[in-house]
C-alpha cells in the first residue's frame, strides 16, 4: 500500500531529519518545501530571487507559490508511489489546497506525523545545527561530535549554519508557527489523520516510534 505523509510541526523538531530515514525506510521521495525554495535561491532563479529575502527574515512564502510548487511535486511520476511532504501545509490556505490537489490525484488516504518539542529545545537544537550545502544532510553539534567550521563526514564540504537559524531569525519563526501554522493540525484532527509523536527522543528513539504508529 502506498505510504503518503506529511510532516508537521514547529521549526527544528526534527521533520527533515525523520524524513530522509523514512523516505529511505518506505522507498518513496521526501519533499521539503524548504528545500525546493533553498535549491532555487542558490540557483539563482526568478522563484530564488523572490523567496531569499522572506526566509531570511523567518517569514512564510506566498500561499499561490508554495502551492503551485507542491501541485506540480505530487503530480510527478515520482510521487505516484507515495511521498513525504515536509514544511507544507503551513497556513489553513494551502491545507485546503492540498484537499483540492489530493482530490485531482484522486489521493483518499494520507496520514500527518504531528512532532511536539517545546520552544526552548528547538531553539538549543537550531543553535546548533549544521547543514552540508551539498547533499542537504542534517547534523547537529550536540550528539554529531562535530565542530563549527567542521566538514561534511560523507563528502568533505564544509558544514554551513543555515542563514534563518539566527537566534533572532528563529523566534520569528516560531512566532509565525504559533500564530498561523499550529491551527493546521486541527483542520487534519477533525478528519481523522494525525498522528502525534513526542519530537523530544533520539533521533532513533523518534524514528522507531513513528514506524510504530504507522
Ligand atoms: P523549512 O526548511 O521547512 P522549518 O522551519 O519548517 O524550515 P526546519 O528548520 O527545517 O523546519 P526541521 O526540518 O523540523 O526544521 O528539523 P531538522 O533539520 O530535522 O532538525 C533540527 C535539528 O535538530 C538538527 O540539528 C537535527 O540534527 C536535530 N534533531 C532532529 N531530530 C532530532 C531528534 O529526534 N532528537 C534530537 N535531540 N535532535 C534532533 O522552511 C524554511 C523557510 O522556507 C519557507 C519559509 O520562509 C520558512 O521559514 N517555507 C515556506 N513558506 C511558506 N509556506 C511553506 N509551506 C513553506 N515551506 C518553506
Ligand atoms: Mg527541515
Amino acid at each position: 500500500m502506498e505510504t503518503r505523509l506529511i510532516l508537521f510541526g514547529p521549526p527544528g523538531v526534527g521533520k527533515g531529519t525523520q524524513a530522509k530515514l523514512l523516505a529511505e525506510h518506505f522507498g518513496i521521495p521526501h519533499f521539503s518545501t524548504g528545500d525546493i525554495l533553498r535549491a532555487a535561491v542558490a540557483a539563482g532563479t526568478e522563484l530564488g530571487k523572490k523567496a531569499r529575502t522572506i526566509m531570511d527574515a523567518g517569514k512564510l512564502v506566498p500561499d499561490d507559490i508554495m502551492i503551485n510548487l507542491v501541485r506540480e511535486a505530487l503530480a510527478s511520476s515520482r510521487a505516484a508511489k507515495g511521498f513525504i511532504l515536509d514544511g507544507f501545509p503551513r497556513t489553513l490556505e494551502q491545507a485546503k489546497a492540498l484537499s483540492v490537489i489530493f482530490r485531482d490525484l484522486k489521493i483518499l488516504r494520507f496520514h500527518v506525523v504531528n512532532f511536539e518539542v517545546d520552544d526552548e529545545e528547538i531553539i538549543r537544537r537550531l543553535d546548533n545545527r549544521l547543514i552540508c550545502p551539498k547533499e542537504g544532510k542534517i547534523f547537529n553539534l550536540e550528539f554529531d561530535s562535530l565542530e563549527k567550521g567542521g566538514q561534511c563526514p560523507s563528502c568533505g564540504v564544509p558544514l554551513v549554519q543555515r542563514e534563518d537559524d539566527k537566534p533572532e531569525t528563529v523566534r520569528e519563526r516560531l512566532r509565525i508557527y504559533h500564530a498561523t501554522t499550529k491551527v493546521v493540525v486541527d483542520f487534519y484532527k477533525q478528519q481523522g489523520v494525525v498522528m502525534t509523536v513526542d519530537g523530544t527522543g533520539t533521533v532513533d528513539v523518534v524514528n522507531r516510534e513513528i514506524r510504530m504508529m504507522l
